[in-house]
């Protein structure tokens, strides 16, 4: 019996890059116990179980949720595979959380929410980014009210990082960095000033290596009368190379919030200016600089937990991530058509 009630039985499908990180964090949450792991790579899935202890390698996913009854099902693979997965999930009865993108396109996201609600199934989208704690901490700050009503926020992540080595994947797709890397400022920028009424958006490739744009840079008018931009590139050679972290710059009526490089918090109001290092935890098991996503992916997941638990709505359910995936796809229209885009009418 874990501290707050039976131990949860996990499963986990995909076990490429990234799922390492979410074993890990699975691993440190008590209470959790991962079951079985499957991927249509036996080696993959076989790798992985040994490297973490875990005994069921299946290598399809309907069998293994069909034989092991797991409480939750984790989804690890990359988005071709969500809907087929997720909608198996709902079938078999089983809460499930799907990494993003959540889907390829808007249809299949609506599709899926619809299948686990009809079965009553929670599902969560693995949104990490706003999990990091740097921008939690900034989010704190906000929501206390200690710069006044915001006007205008920036949501930046500008970076020469090599992404493609670990996710070969990425270079390939028509789409790339709006739909793997902007998604999850998109979302800050969501989580930090609500929800979206107009989107404008201009894209550029500047690596001619690869198939998608490399650079976005998107204008989000926001219900609550905030403007702000959300600005990634993968193409920015600076002195310093910041990946993993994303910047953010806050005016209100009666201050500032910056979220400097480094980790950086500084707050000025009529008080003063405060600053203070808001830096991720190192975990165990982390490694830098990866170590503020891998800290999000940790804390994410135990949000998890504490909604199977208790029953609660997880903050970036299948619901709530629609919006963030509508932002995408209406940035990928507003850059095509070089007109805004109502994100609410896609
Ligand atoms: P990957 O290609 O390295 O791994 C995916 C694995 O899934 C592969 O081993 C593949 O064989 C397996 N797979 C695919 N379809 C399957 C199916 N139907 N049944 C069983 N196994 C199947 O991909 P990755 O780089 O680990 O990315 C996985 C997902 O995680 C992507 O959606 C990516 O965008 C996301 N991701 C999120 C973050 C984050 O911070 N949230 C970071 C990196 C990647
Ligand atoms: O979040 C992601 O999916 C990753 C990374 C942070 C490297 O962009 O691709």
């Amino acid at each position: 019996m874990a501290p707050n009630g039976p131990t949860l039985r996990g499963t986990l499908v995909g076990c490429g890059f990234f799922a390492a990180n979410q074993m890990h964090a699975w691993t440190g949450i008590d209470g959790v116990e991962m079951v079985a792991l499957c991927d249509r790579d036996e080696a993959r899935a076989r790798d992985m179980a040994a490297r973490f202890g875990v005994t069921q390698v299946f290598t399809d996913a309907a069998r293994m949720l069909a034989e092991v009854q797991p409480d939750f099902v984790d989804i690890a693979t990359t988005a071709p595979s969500h809907r087929a997965l997720v909608e198996l999930a709902a079938e078999a009865g089983t809460p499930v959380i799907c990494q993003k993108p959540f889907a390829p396109t808007l249809a299949d996201a609506r599709a899926m929410v619809q299948a686990c609600e009809r079965a009553g199934v929670p599902l969560m989208v693995h949104e990490n980014f706003r999990w990091q704690s740097a921008i939690r901490a900034a989010a704190s700050e906000l929501h206390s009210g200690a710069i006044g009503k915001p006007f205008f926020g920036r949501v930046t992540f500008r970076s020469g990082f090599d992404v493609y080595a670990a996710q070969p994947y990425l270079a390939e797709g028509a789409r790339f960095i709006i739909e793997d890397l902007g998604i999850h400022a998109l979302d800050v920028a969501r989580f930090l000033f609500g929800d979206v009424a107009m989107v404008t958006a201009r894209t550029a490739r500047i690596n001619p290596r690869i198939a998608g744009e490399d650079v976005a840079t998107m204008l989000l008018d926001h219900d609550s009368g905030v403007t702000s931009i959300v600005d990634c590139s993968y193409a920015t050679r600076a002195a310093e190379e910041l990946f993993p972290q994303a910047l953010l710059e806050i005016d209100g009526a009666d201050g500032t919030i910056r979220l400097d490089r480094n980790y950086q918090l500084t707050v000025t109001n009529a008080a003063g200016t405060r600053s203070s290092d808001v830096s991720p935890q190192l975990l165990p098991w982390a490694e830098r600089p990866w170590h503020n996503i891998q800290e999000s992916v940790a804390r994410i997941q135990e949000h998890w937990v504490d909604c199977l638990r208790t029953g609660r709505e997880p903050e970036t359910c299948g619901r709530d991530n629609v919006k963030t995936l509508a932002l995408v796809e209406a940035a990928y229209l507003s850059a095509e058509r070089q007109t805004s885009v109502i994100p609410s009418e896609l």
